[in-house]
């Protein structure tokens, strides 16, 4: 096989770590469609529980065509290892698992996913660790909070609703520091625009569900580091504790999924470019989140830190939560529905959706407004789905013509 340790980011996500000429000639890897796999002798069976020799055991441990994925994925993010799992969620939850116990205490940011955030707040508070909400925005409020107890840095950038950034070098040093695993949600960037191991963290997750899959059809998560890392993830955070295992058919089309990766993104950015511009000029709009726009507070970071703004545009109209709701509810092209990073370009409104499980008075006190609306910039012709968004956020008058 050819050496693609110097090839570019596009090269890998089609080739890394697969050579027909090993499998029949099969241009596309072979799906393993198999729960189980057999040993040439008890011995060896032994063995590979044992750890002595290498090989398949149960899918719930390994597979072929996860296995791929993951040597893929650890190679666009710049990592070891990694570990497909059968959701986000799953992906979150079995990491943390790995490396927590009860006394330990958590750092996160103040914005995050709203099911992220339930399981901090209701799930391992349950089980005896601190879950400290802290402004990583700023590096300084994490120097004054992090203490010995600290064994997890967690955040993602942007963050799932309202698009702030974090410095990864910033704050994964200052975690570095006091022996605390810096982990990054990187679904939102994606490896085509943020690598986050390349700058410090030690952990990447993703929502495989989004870009990664690409297409709208599956549900699955990822995480990326260090072999050790990923090892304890494997054999214990899955393997004992969720059991989150990806189903092989889900690997075989994310798979799929990453030979286009860095065209959907490159696409998904350029048209979100263009409509968050548009957003701000109609005199509709109280405010759009967008890290391209020149006027966004951390646009300098964004710059630095990604290769890239997203596909994601959060903002918000003048007339607050009902103006959004009826503009949503106008929508002819762009869907109505959750999840992100599909070719459909999709809508929803975080306060009553996706962070529906804040309180009220979380969401305000996390800085996720009520009046907030959420798009997802899909591959559509762009100036479809402008002309969809220019026509529901006119009049009645007009938009009943
Ligand atoms: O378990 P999932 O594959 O749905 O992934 C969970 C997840 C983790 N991290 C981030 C940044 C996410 O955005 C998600 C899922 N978010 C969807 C959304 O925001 O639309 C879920 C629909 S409720």
């Amino acid at each position: 096989m050819f050496d693609d340790t110097k090839t570019g980011f596009s090269t890998r996500a089609i080739h890394h770590g697969y050579d027909p000429l090993e499998a029949e000639g099969a241009l596309t890897p072979p799906l393993h469609l198999t729960s189980t796999f057999a040993f040439a002798t008890a011995e060896q069976g032994g063995a590979r529980f044992a750890g002595e020799s290498e090989g398949h055991i149960y899918t719930r441990i390994s597979n072929p065509t996860t296995d791929l994925l993951e040597r893929r994925m650890a190679s666009l993010e710049g990592g070891e290892a990694a570990v497909a799992m059968a959701s986000g969620m799953g992906a979150i939850t079995s990491v943390l698992w790995s490396f927590l116990r009860a006394g330990d205490e958590l750092i996160t940011d103040k914005t995050l996913y709203g099911c992220t955030f339930a399981f901090f707040q209701h799930g391992l508070r349950r089980f005896g660790i601190t879950v400290r909400h802290v402004d990583l925005t700023n590096p300084l409020a994490l120097q004054t909070a992090i203490s010995d107890r600290t064994k997890v840095v967690y955040f993602e950038t942007p963050a799932n609703p309202n698009m702030r950034l974090v410095d990864i070098a910033a704050i994964s040093a200052i975690a570095r520091r006091h022996g605390a695993k810096t982990i990054v949600d990187n679904t939102y960037a994606t490896p085509v625009q943020t690598r986050p191991i390349e700058h410090g963290a030690d952990i990447v997750v993703h929502s495989a569900t989004k870009y990664l899959g690409g297409h709208g059809d599956l549900v699955a998560g990822i995480a990326v580091g260090s072999s050790e890392d990923m090892a304890e993830v494997r054999m214990v955070g899955v393997k004992d504790m969720t059991g989150a295992v990806l189903a092989p058919f889900n690997a075989m089309l994310i798979l799929r999924g990453l030979k286009t990766l860095q065209l959907r993104v490159e696409r998904h950015a350029a048209s979100a470019q263009q409509i968050a511009e548009a957003l701000q000029q109609h005199s509709s709009v109280a405010i759009v989140h967008y890290p391209g726009l020149s006027d966004f507070p951390q646009h300098e970071l964004a710059a630095r830190q990604m290769n890239g703004f997203g596909g994601m545009i959060a903002f918000e109209l003048k007339g607050g939560y009902a103006a959004g709701i009826e503009m949503m509810n106008r929508l002819r092209l762009v869907r109505r529905a959750v999840s992100l990073g599909d070719a459909e370009s999709l809508i929803q409104h975080p306060a009553s959706m996706t962070h529906s499980t804040y309180t009220r008075d979380e969401r305000e006190a996390h800085g996720i407004s009520e009046g907030l609306v959420r798009l997802s910039v899909g591959l559509e012709s762009v100036e479809d789905i402008l002309g969809d968004l220019h026509q529901a956020m006119g009049t009645n008058e007009s938009a009943a013509a």
